[in-house]
C-alpha cells in the first residue's frame, strides 16, 4: 500500500509563515541594533565557540512569538530551544549566526529563521543586522533580497570563482581544514571567510559569491533558512557525496554550472 502522500504546501500556504518569520527577524534585528554590546560572553564547545546573553534573549523572543502564533509547530534552536510539534512544521532558529562577529562588532551576523514541513526545508528568512538586508524565500516562490528577486550567477570557470568558506571551533578539525584549503586556494580566484553560514549561502544566492563550502558547522539551524534562499535562487546545496546537506558533514553550495567541477575539487582536497 503506497503511503498517503501529503501534497507539498503551496506558496500561498507558506506566505503567512514567511511573513511571520520576517516580522520576527526584523524585530530581533532592531533589538540587537539598540541593545548595545553583549555584557556576558560565555564559551560553549571550545574557548573560541562563544554565546552571549543576547543570543539567548533573541532565541527566547523568536520562540515566544512562534509559540504564540503557531503553538503546534516544532522548534530547533541553536541555543537550546527544542520542541516536537504535531503540525508537521518545524522551525530552525539561529538567533545570531556569526556570534563571534557580533561579539567583536565585526559586520557579518544575521538572524536566521527557517521552517521545514515534514522534514523538507520550505522557507527561510536571513536578516543581516548591520547591513539591514533581508533575504527571504519560500519553496516555489523564488528568493528575494529586500523584496527584489535574486538569482545565482552563471559563472562556469572554477579558476575565476570567488569561494566562501569557514572553519571549525575545534583546533584539530581546523588543521585538517587548512590542509584541504591548500588544494582549493590555488584552484579558484580567491577565498572569503565571513563567519556566518546563513549569509554565505545568501551571498551565493545573489551572486556576491560563486560558491561556498564548509564542514563542521553547528547544525541544521545554520542552513535551515539560507538553503531555501539558495535553492529558490537557482543554486544547488549538497553534501560532498551529492546527497542532501547534513551538518556537521561538509556541504557545498554553488550555481549549477560550477557544481560538478567544484565538487570534484573538494573531493580531491578532502581525499588526503
Ligand atoms: C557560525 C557559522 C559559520 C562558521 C562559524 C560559526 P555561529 O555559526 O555560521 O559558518 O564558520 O565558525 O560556526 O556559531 O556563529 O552561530
Amino acid at each position: 500500500m503506497t503511503p498517503h502522500s501529503v501534497p507539498a504546501p503551496s506558496p500561498a500556504d507558506l506566505a503567512p509563515l514567511l511573513q511571520l518569520a520576517t516580522d520576527i527577524a526584523l524585530e530581533c534585528g532592531e533589538l540587537l541594533r539598540t541593545a548595545g554590546p553583549p555584557r556576558a560572553v560565555e564559551q560553549k564547545s571550545s574557548t573560541v565557540d562563544l554565546v552571549t546573553e543576547l543570543d539567548r534573549r533573541v532565541e527566547r523572543h523568536i520562540v515566544e512569538r512562534l509559540r504564540a502564533t503557531r503553538p503546534d509547530d516544532g522548534l530547533l534552536g541553536e541555543e537550546g530551544a527544542t520542541r516536537d510539534g504535531t503540525s508537521g512544521v518545524r522551525w530552525l532558529i539561529d538567533p545570531i549566526d556569526g556570534t563571534t562577529n557580533f561579539v567583536y562588532g565585526y559586520p557579518g551576523f544575521a538572524i536566521s529563521i527557517g521552517a521545514e514541513v515534514d522534514g523538507t526545508p520550505v522557507l527561510g528568512v536571513v536578516h543581516d543586522v548591520l547591513l539591514r538586508e533581508t533575504f527571504s524565500a519560500i519553496q516555489g516562490g523564488g528568493a528575494t533580497l529586500n523584496a527584489m528577486p535574486i538569482r545565482v550567477n552563471a559563472l562556469a570557470d572554477l579558476s575565476t570563482a570567488l569561494v566562501g568558506t569557514g572553519f571549525s571551533y575545534g583546533a584539530q578539525t581546523r588543521e585538517a581544514q587548512a590542509r584541504a584549503l591548500r588544494h582549493v586556494l590555488p584552484a579558484v580566484r580567491d577565498i572569503r571567510r565571513r563567519g556566518a553560514a546563513s549569509l554565505d549561502l545568501c551571498w551565493v544566492a545573489c551572486g556576491r559569491l560563486d560558491a561556498y563550502f564548509e564542514g563542521d558547522i553547528g547544525g541544521a539551524w545554520d542552513i535551515g533558512a539560507g538553503s531555501v534562499v539558495l535553492r529558490e535562487a537557482g543554486g544547488l546545496i549538497t553534501s560532498l557525496d551529492g546527497g542532501p546537506p547534513a551538518p556537521p558533514a561538509l556541504l557545498l553550495a554553488t550555481n549549477p554550472a560550477l557544481y560538478e567541477t567544484f565538487r570534484a575539487l573538494l573531493e580531491r582536497a578532502h581525499a588526503d
